[in-house]
C-alpha cells in the first residue's frame, strides 16, 4: 500500500522513496534484520557501497503472495564497476595471511550466529521453507565458516621428492582471483556460505548473484558480512552482491574478470553456463540435477526409514536438490512401508512456515506450481496409482489461499523404471514408488537416471552396505546408509556425479562444494621446482650441452 513520499537513512542505505505498509508478520521479520519495511525500492547491489539503478525485482512471499520488497538490481555500468572493485578487493585480500583471513571468517561466523533465528525466519518468509529448516540453513553457513577457519591454517601444499640432486619440488596453493557465485532459490543462504567461506579462506574476492526471487536473503547476509569486513578495514567488495536476472548472470558468466563460476541450478541453464565459462577457459563448478532414490531392504528398521523418506520427500516441500524423488521398496515390506508413509502424509497440514508447528510450507513460486501440476498431469495421463496428494489444496483460509501450497504426492507410475518419467527431475514434492526383489535390481534402477546427486540404502546387513558403497553400487556423489537422501552435513564435499546418458541430455555436473577437498578448486596451484645446488641438471637425464 502506498502511503507517502519520505527520505530514509538507515545504515548504509539512504534512499528517497515511496513508503508502503507491510503486514506485521513480514515487518517483524524484516525489521529484526534492519531491512527497511517502508521503502518501495531497496538497493540490491553492494561493492563496498550500496547502490542499484537497474531493473526492479520483487520479492514475493510464497505463503501469502504479499510483495515483501522491490529491489533495484545492477545496471550494466554498476555491474562493471562492481567487477572492477571485486578485482581490486582480491588484489588486497591475496596478500592478507590466510590465518588472518580465517579470523575475519570467524567474526563472520559469530555475526551470523548472533542473527541465526532472525535470518532463519527471513529464509522462511522469503523462500517458504519451514522455520526450523530456515534456521538450519543459517546453521549450515555457520558450520562451514567454522570449517573454513580451520582450513585457513591447513590449506597446505606439498613437498615432493625431486629426481635431481640439490632440488626440491613444491606444490603451492595461491589465491585464484574472483569467484562468481550464482545461487538458487531453494538454499538462498547456505550455498553462498559454502562458497564465500572457502573462497575467502583461499584469498579470493567473491561476487554473488542470488536467485532473482530471494533478494532479501542476499541483502541481509551481505549486510551482516560487510559489517564485519568494514569493522576490520577490509574492502567490502571482498564479498560483493549483484542482484538481478538473466542479464546480470550472463554478464558474470562471460566476464573475463571472473576466474571461477560456481553455479547451482537447473541442468538446462547449467549447460549454458558451463559452455560459456569453458569457452573463455575459466573454471566452473556446477551443481545441477538431483533425482535421488532411497532403497529399502527387507531387514531395514522401518521406524527409522519411514520418517526419513517422509522428510526426504516432503521437507522443503520437495525443493531440495537432495530431495527423495524415487523410492524402491523390497516387495516383502512394501505394503507395510507404504501404509506407514501414507499415514504420515495424511497428517500433513499446510501452514505458515513461520509457525513452529508447520511441517509443510508452500512451493516457492508459481513456476514451481506449474512444475508440480505438470508432474501430476503426466502421472494421471499415464494411469499411475496416486496413493497420496495429487493436486492443490482447496479452501485454505486467507491469506494462505494466496500461497503456492500443494499436496505432497506419492505415486506408483505404470511406466517402467527406465522411462523418461523416472529419469526427469521434478522440483516438487512428488515421490515415485516401485517394488523390487533383489538389491542388484534396485541398484540398477538407482543408477539408471542421468542425475547422480544423492542416494540412500536402508539395511542392517553389512554385505548390502559393502555392495552399495563399492564399484558396483550407487553411482551418485552422496551414497548414504540408514540416512536419508537430504540434509547432508558440511564436512564432506557436496556434489553429484554423472554426465549425460545416451538416453538423456541431463546431468548433475560433477561439482564439489563445501567440505572435504572442495577447497582445492578455489586456489591456483603452482608446481615449483627449486634448485639450491651449484649444478643445473635437466630432468629425465636429458643432455643439452653444446659440443
Ligand atoms: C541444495 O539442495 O541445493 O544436503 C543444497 C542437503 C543440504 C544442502 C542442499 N545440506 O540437503
Amino acid at each position: 500500500m502506498l502511503l507517502a513520499r519520505r527520505t530514509f537513512a538507515l545504515g548504509t542505505f539512504s534512499v528517497t522513496q515511496l513508503s508502503r505498509r507491510l503486514s506485521s508478520r513480514a515487518s517483524a521479520v524484516l525489521g529484526a534484520l534492519d531491512i527497511p519495511t517502508t521503502l518501495t525500492e531497496l538497493p540490491g547491489v553492494y561493492d563496498g557501497d550500496w547502490k542499484g539503478s537497474g531493473e526492479v525485482f520483487q520479492s514475493i512471499c510464497p505463503t501469502t503472495g504479499e510483495v515483501l520488497a522491490n529491489v533495484k538490481s545492477a545496471s550494466p555500468a554498476e555491474l562493471h564497476g562492481a567487477l572492477e572493485r571485486t578485482r581490486e578487493a582480491y588484489v588486497y585480500l591475496r596478500s592478507v595471511p590466510a590465518p588472518r583471513r580465517g579470523e575475519i571468517i570467524r567474526q563472520i561466523r559469530e555475526a551470523l550466529a548472533a542473527k541465526r533465528e532472525e535470518l532463519g525466519a527471513l529464509v522462511s518468509l522469503e523462500m517458504g521453507k519451514i522455520r526450523s529448516e530456515g534456521v538450519g540453513e543459517v546453521q549450515e553457513f555457520v558450520d562451514i565458516c567454522d570449517y573454513a577457519v580451520g582450513l585457513s591454517r591447513i590449506m597446505n601444499g606439498r613437498v615432493i621428492n625431486s629426481e635431481r640432486p640439490g632440488h626440491t619440488i613444491l606444490e603451492v596453493p595461491n589465491p585464484l582471483g574472483v569467484l562468481g557465485v550464482l545461487s538458487a532459490f531453494n538454499f538462498p543462504v547456505a550455498v553462498y556460505g559454502w562458497n564465500l567461506s572457502i573462497s575467502m579462506a583461499a584469498g579470493n574476492a567473491t561476487i554473488w548473484k542470488p536467485s532473482p526471487s530471494t533478494p532479501l536473503c542476499s541483502i541481509a547476509v551481505t549486510k551482516i558480512v560487510s559489517s564485519v569486513l568494514e569493522k576490520n578495514g577490509i574492502p567490502g567488495a571482498v564479498a560483493g552482491l549483484v542482484t538481478g536476472g538473466k542479464d546480470v548472470g550472463e554478464a558474470l558468466v562471460q566476464s573475463r574478470e571472473v576466474d571461477m563460476i560456481s553455479f547451482t541450478g537447473s541442468e538446462n541453464v547449467g549447460r549454458v553456463v558451463g559452455k560459456n565459462v569453458q569457452s573463455r577457459f575459466g573454471k566452473v563448478l556446477l551443481e545441477l540435477g538431483g533425482n535421488n532414490a532411497a532403497i529399502v531392504m527387507p531387514d531395514a528398521d522401518l521406524s527409522l526409514a519411514v520418517p526419513a523418506v517422509f522428510f526426504g520427500s516432503v521437507g522443503t516441500a520437495g525443493q531440495r536438490c537432495t530431495s527423495t524423488r524415487r523410492l524402491y521398496l523390497h516387495r516383502s515390506i512394501a505394503p507395510e512401508f507404504l501404509s506407514r508413509l501414507q499415514k504420515l502424509y495424511a497428517s500433513l497440514k499446510p501452514g505458515d512456515p513461520l509457525d513452529p508447528s508447520t511441517l509443510l510450507g508452500p512451493l516457492h513460486t508459481p513456476v514451481a506450481l506449474d512444475i508440480y501440476n505438470g508432474a501430476i498431469t503426466e502421472l494421471k495421463a499415464a494411469g499411475a496409482d496416486i496413493l497420496a496428494g495429487g493436486g492443490r489444496y482447496d479452501g485454505l483460509p486467507s491469506p494462505l489461499n494466496q500461497g503456492n501450497f500443494v499436496r505432497p504426492t506419492i505415486a506408483i507410475p505404470k511406466s517402467g523404471t527406465s522411462s523418461a518419467l523416472w529419469a526427469t527431475e521434478r522440483f516438487a514434492p512428488v515421490l515415485y514408488v516401485a517394488e523390487f526383489d533383489e538389491l542388484e535390481q534396485a541398484i540398477a534402477w538407482n543408477n539408471a537416471v542421468p542425475q547422480g546427486l544423492s542416494s540412500s540404502l536402508w539395511t542392517r546387513d553389512m554385505r548390502n552396505v559393502g555392495r552399495w558403497i563399492g564399484p558396483t553400487g550407487s553411482d551418485a556423489g552422496i551414497v548414504n546408509v540408514n540416512v536419508g537422501t537430504s540434509g547432508a552435513e558440511i564436512g564432506a564435499a557436496f556434489g553429484g556425479n554423472k554426465a549425460s546418458r545416451p538416453t538423456s541430455i541431463f546431468s548433475t555436473g560433477w561439482g564439489r562444494e563445501s567440505g572435504g577437498d572442495a577447497w582445492k578448486q578455489y586456489v591456483r596451484w603452482s608446481a615449483c621446482t627449486i634448485n639450491f645446488s651449484d649444478e643445473a641438471p635437466l630432468a629425465q637425464g636429458v643432455n643439452f650441452t653444446p659440443s
